[in-house]
């Protein structure tokens, strides 16, 4: 019998090179995989709605007319391509920073402004769009999904499950037990770090001393990439096939997208204190957003008209759902009692008694 071969540290360095297939020039660096041409131009549609919601979200932080925001800035590609390759019928399991994937999944724009007022609403995604609670718990998510997923499999269901996190919840023990469980019940889930190199103010050489994010998935056994997270066509590539190993009883990847948060962590801090400008210069020529529309622009794909009128089209969208939720009834300030129990406990009677004491005479 020929005994399994593990790889060891270096092997893995050498293999988890980000795979890329667009340069940051927007040209071909290899073939690319098979993607209809309607299909690009949406990718970059999604991820100039993502930016847009982005701008406009931060701006009514700073007016007061949200609450606290984590900007995916820097990040669409990842989410939106990733969210493309998801079918309807299967699952997403999101945190906070993931609004452009929830989005392109189904959920709402309108309920994407309602999570940050803090409204219940936006806390859960209608019952046709399959999008589990939004994560604000770093990694608590994971064993959710591994669950999910691992249900589905016991049914004997063909559906694929997408999670996401960033590169600090790696560090986080429910990361470690959620892959445990993923790699020894072979669960069809795929699961993808958001590597932006910083977790709130810690950079990613901080975080840990694994040569690369990827490496982890690796140790449980679990079918691990590692892919530029701001090129379409190999996230295209990495996450279609991933998904489709899934759905056909292949079992769980792990894929380290190594992209970047362009903006800050959230609304409430300040990384100027953290990181410098000249980082931040360096990684815009990372921009996404710039590579897809060079690319498309060589293709033919995509005029300045074109290009005009989608930016357009991202602002009306944006607006018109803020005034959806804008228009939505503030809930009376005792809502949150009514969605932790169906039955509410000893506990939670005597604080509700408290707290709306007119109820209790
Ligand atoms: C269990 C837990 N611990 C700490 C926090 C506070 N916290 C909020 S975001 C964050 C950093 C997360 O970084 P990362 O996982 O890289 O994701 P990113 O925010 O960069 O997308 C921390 C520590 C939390 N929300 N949950």
């Amino acid at each position: 019998m020929v005994a399994k071969t593990r790889s060891t540290t270096k092997d893995a360095t050498r293999r988890y090179h980000p795979i890329q297939i667009l340069s940051p020039e927007g040209e071909l660096l290899g073939p690319s995989p098979t993607i209809k041409d309607e299909e690009l131009v949406k990718m970059l549609k999604f991820m100039i709605v993502g930016r847009t919601f982005d701008q406009r979200a931060l701006s009514l932080q700073r007016q007061g007319r949200i609450g606290t925001y984590a900007p995916i800035s820097g990040q669409e590609a990842v989410q939106v391509v990733s969210a493309m390759c998801l079918n309807d019928d299967e699952w997403m399991f999101p945190t906070y920073r993931d609004y452009a994937a929830m989005y392109v999944h189904g959920m709402p724009m309108r309920d994407l402004f309602l999570f940050p007022m803090g409204h219940p609403q936006g806390g859960r995604a209608p019952e046709d769009v399959n999008i589990y609670a939004i994560s604000i718990s770093i990694a608590t998510h994971l064993p959710h999904a591994v669950g999910a997923a691992w249900a589905s499999k016991i049914k004997g269901e063909q559906k694929a499950f997408i999670t996401y996190h960033g590169d600090g919840a790696t560090s986080e023990g429910d990361f470690h037990e959620a892959m445990n469980f993923a790699g020894v019940f072979q669960v069809p889930l795929v699961t993808i770090c958001e590597n932006n190199g910083w977790a709130i103010s810690l950079p990613r050489e901080r975080q840990t001393h694994s040569e690369t994010i990827a490496q982890k998935g690796e140790a449980y056994g679990i079918n691990s990439q590692m892919v530029d997270g701001n090129d379409v066509l190999a996230l295209y590539q990495v996450v279609s096939e991933s998904l489709e190993r899934a759905r056909t009883g292949q079992g769980p990847t792990f894929i380290e997208a190594v992209t970047y948060r362009l903006g800050p962590h959230t609304t409430a801090d300040d990384p100027g204190r953290y990181r410098s400008q000249e980082e931040l210069d360096e990684m815009k020529q990372k921009d996404p957003l710039v590579r897809t529309t060079k690319y498309l622009r060589g293709l033919g794909l995509l005029s300045d008209a074109e290009e005009a009128e989608m930016w357009e089209d991202a602002k009306a969208t944006v607006s018109d759902a803020l005034k959806e939720a804008e228009n939505i009834a503030v809930p009376n300030q005792d809502f949150f009692f009514d969605h932790v129990y169906a039955e509410l406990t000893p506990n939670l009677i005597k604080q509700r008694r408290e707290f709306i004491p007119e109820e209790a005479e």
